[in-house]
C-alpha cells in the first residue's frame, strides 16, 4: 500500500483496481508499478487478451498492420517480438498478449475468472468498493475501467431463437476447440467486419452456406502476406519514426493525405490513389486519402463509386454484385472491412446470399430461418451481429458514483465524459478508451498507450502533491461533449446508422461516441495537463 500518497490516505486493499486484462489493463498495471502504486486486475476471463481472447472465429485478423498494432512503450519489447504476417491472426495476437504478460511479470497481480458485478464509490471513505460475480470484494483508492470497446456482444432478439435445435455460435464468443462445419448447412447472420472475415472460411468447409445480409459493408482485400526478415528489420530500425508519425496522425496510423479535396486532382489521379490503397489492403489509409472524403457527400461519392466498381469486378453474378454493394452508405463512416476472398466467395456454388433487407427474417424455427413463406433449413447458425459498443462494457455492471448516482442514469441520454477519461460525479474512476476518446477510430494501441500514460502521469502528480481525489468538473465535461459533437458534426459520421452512433442497438441513444482525431486529441490532453489539469477538480 502506498501510504505516502497522502498524510492520511484512505485505507483500501489497493491503490488502483483495474478492471480487465486486455491491452489497457495490462499496460495500466505496468505503469502503476512504475509509480510504486499497488495495483490489481480483475479479469472476467481465464486469460489475458480481452477481446482477442474471446474472439477466435475462423479468419479473424486485425485490420491494422501487425507491426503497428503493438506496444511501443518499451523499446526492447518491440525489438524482440517479431510478427510473422502483415495482418496478424488472432492466435498470434493472443500469443503476443501472453508474451507481454509474462515479460512484465503481470500475472501475479491479475485475478482471472473474476467478473466485476458492481463498483461503488464510498464518498466518506474516498474509496471504490468493487464486487465480483464470484463474490469477491476488493477496494481501491482509484479504479481504472480497462473494459474495452467491443467486448459485450449485442443482444439479438429474433422470434423463436430458443427453438432452434442445431448448433449456435457467436463470433464474439467462439469456442476454444475449432468448429468443424464439414458436411453442414450453415447460416451466417451479419456482414460487418466479423462476418466478412469468417464467411470465406466457413464457405470452404460447409456443405452449403447461407449469408443473411441486412446491410452490406464496404471491404478491401487484406493482401495479407508473410513478413520477410528484411522488412521486419527495416521496421525495427525505423520504429521510433514510425511510432511518432502514428501518434501525430488522425487515426494513429501513418498515412498520407494527397489533397485537401478529391476534386483537387484529376479523375485519373484520384482513381490511382484509391487503387494504391485498395490494391494494397489499406482501409484506414483510404479513409484519410483526401481531406474532404469523410466531410463532403460529393467527395465521398467518388470513393463509393470506386469501391462499387471493384465489387462488380469480383462477383460473377451482376445481381448478386448489386446486392453486395452498399447503397446510400458513406465510405468510412461504417467501419471499412478487411477481407480475404469475401466477394469471391459469392461465386461459389455452395454459397447463397439471402437479402434480409428485402425479405426480413420473421422467425427462427427448430430447423432454420424463416423469411416470409421461405424456410431456409440449416444445421448451424453463426451470429456475427456485433457489439453494444463503447458504452456497453461500462454499463454491463453497476457503477455508482458520488451520492449514489448511477452511470446508467448519468448516461441515459448518451455518454458524457471529459476527454473520454473521466465522468463527472465519479471521482477517481478512469475509463481507458472511453466514449469521447479516439479509441475505436484509431489504431487502438496508439490510443491506449496515450490514455494510460496520461492517467499515469495524473496519478503521479497526485502522489507527488499528496493529493487523493480527482474528478471531472461538470462544465468542463459539457464543453468536451460539445467539442466532440462539433468535430463529429463537421463530418459525415453522424449521418451513418452505425455502431459508432449507437444505432445498432435498439433504444440506445444516438450519439457519436468516439472522438475524431488521435493527433489533435493528444495535443489537447497535453495542454490540459500543462494547465494544471484544467477542467479537473483535484484535492
Ligand atoms: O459487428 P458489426 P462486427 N438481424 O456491428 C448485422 C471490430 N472488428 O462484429 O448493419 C440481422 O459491424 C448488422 O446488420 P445492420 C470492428 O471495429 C474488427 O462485424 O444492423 N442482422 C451487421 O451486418 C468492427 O466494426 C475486426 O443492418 C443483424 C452485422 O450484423 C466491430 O468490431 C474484426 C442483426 C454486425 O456488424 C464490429 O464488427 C471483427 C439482426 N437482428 C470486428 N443485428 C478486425 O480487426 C445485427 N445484424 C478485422
Amino acid at each position: 500500500m502506498a501510504d505516502d500518497l497522502n498524510n492520511t490516505p484512505p485505507r483500501a486493499d489497493f491503490d488502483v483496481v483495474i478492471v480487465g486484462a486486455g491491452w489497457s489493463g495490462m499496460y495500466m498495471l505496468h505503469q502503476c508499478r512504475q509509480l510504486g502504486l499497488s495495483a490489481h486486475i480483475l479479469e472476467a476471463g481465464p486469460s489475458v487478451g480481452g477481446t482477442w481472447y474471446w474472439n477466435r472465429y475462423p479468419g479473424l485478423r486485425c485490420d491494422v498492420e501487425s507491426v503497428q498494432y503493438s506496444f511501443s512503450f518499451d523499446a526492447a519489447l518491440q525489438q524482440e517480438w517479431t510478427w510473422t504476417e502483415r495482418y496478424a491472426t488472432q492466435p498470434e495476437i493472443l500469443e503476443y498478449a501472453n508474451h507481454v504478460a509474462q515479460r512484465f511479470d503481470l500475472l501475479r497481480d491479475i485475478s482471472f475468472d473474476s467478473k466485476v458485478s458492481a463498483a461503488r464509490f464510498d464518498d466518506r471513505a474516498g474509496i471504490w468498493n468493487i464486487e465480483t460475480r464470484q463474490g469477491r470484494k476488493v477496494s481501491g483508492r482509484f479504479v481504472v475501467m480497462a473494459t474495452g470497446c467491443l467486448t459485450v456482444p449485442k443482444d439479438v432478439i429474433i422470434p423463436g431463437m430458443g427453438d432452434f435445435k442445431g448448433e449456435v455460435y457467436h463470433t464474439a464468443r467462439w469456442p476454444k476447440t475449432p468448429v468443424d462445419f464439414s458436411g453442414k448447412r450453415v447460416g451466417v447472420i451479419g456482414t460487418g467486419s466479423s462476418g466478412i472475415q469468417a464467411i470465406p472460411l466457413i464457405a470452404e468447409q460447409a456443405e452449403h452456406l447461407y449469408v443473411f445480409q441486412r446491410t452490406p459493408s464496404y471491404s478491401l482485400p487484406a493482401k495479407n502476406r508473410e513478413l520477410t526478415p528484411d522488412y521486419v528489420a527495416e521496421v525495427k530500425r525505423n520504429y521510433e519514426t514510425l511510432r511518432n508519425e502514428a501518434r501525430a496522425h488522425l487515426v494513429g496510423i501513418p498515412a498520407p493525405t494527397y489533397a485537401a479535396s478529391v476534386f483537387d486532382v484529376s479523375d485519373e489521379e484520384r482513381r490511382e490513389i484509391y487503387a494504391s490503397k485498395y490494391d494494397n489492403g489499406l482501409p484506414f489509409a483510404l479513409m484519410v486519402s483526401f481531406g474532404d472524403l469523410l466531410m463532403d457527400e460529393k467527395a465521398n461519392k467518388t470513393a463509393q463509386e470506386y469501391l462499387a466498381e471493384r465489387i462488380r469486378e469480383k462477383v460473377e453474378d451482376p445481381e448478386i454484385a448489386e446486392q453486395l454493394i452498399p447503397k446510400e452508405q458513406f465510405v468510412g463512416t461504417r467501419r471499412l472491412c478487411l477481407d480475404t476472398n469475401y466477394y469471391e466467395t459469392f461465386n461459389r456454388p455452395n454459397v447463397t446470399l439471402k437479402n434480409i433487407a428485402k425479405k426480413p427474417i420473421d422467425q427462427i424455427t427448430e430447423t432454420g430461418v424463416r423469411m416470409g413463406d421461405e424456410l431456409v433449413e440449416v444445421d448451424c447458425l453463426v451470429f456475427a451481429t456485433g457489439y453494444d459498443a463503447m458504452t456497453g462494457p461500462l454499463l454491463a455492471f453497476e457503477i455508482e458514483g458520488k451520492g449514489g448516482i448511477k452511470l446508467k442514469d448519468a448516461w441515459a441520454e448518451g455518454p458524457k465524459s471529459l476527454l473520454g477519461l473521466m465522468v463527472s460525479g465519479f471521482p477517481n474512476l478512469f475509463t481507458i478508451t472511453g466514449p469521447g476518446s479516439p479509441s475505436v477510430l484509431s489504431n487502438m494501441f496508439c490510443s491506449i498507450e496515450q490514455h494510460v500514460e496520461w492517467v499515469s502521469r495524473l496519478l503521479g502528480h497526485l502522489q507527488q502533491q499528496k493529493l487523493t481525489r480527482v474528478e471531472a468538473k461538470p462544465e468542463a465535461q459539457e464543453n468536451w461533449v460539445a467539442h466532440v459533437n462539433e468535430v463529429a458534426n463537421s463530418t459525415l459520421f453522424p449521418r451513418g446508422n452505425t455502431w459508432y452512433m449507437g444505432a445498432n442497438v435498439p433504444g440506445k441513444p444516438r450519439v457519436f461516441m468516439p472522438y475524431l482525431g488521435v493527433g489533435p486529441y493528444r495535443q489537447i490532453c497535453d495542454e490540459v495537463e500543462k494547465d494544471g489539469y484544467r477542467g479537473f477538480a483535484i484535492s
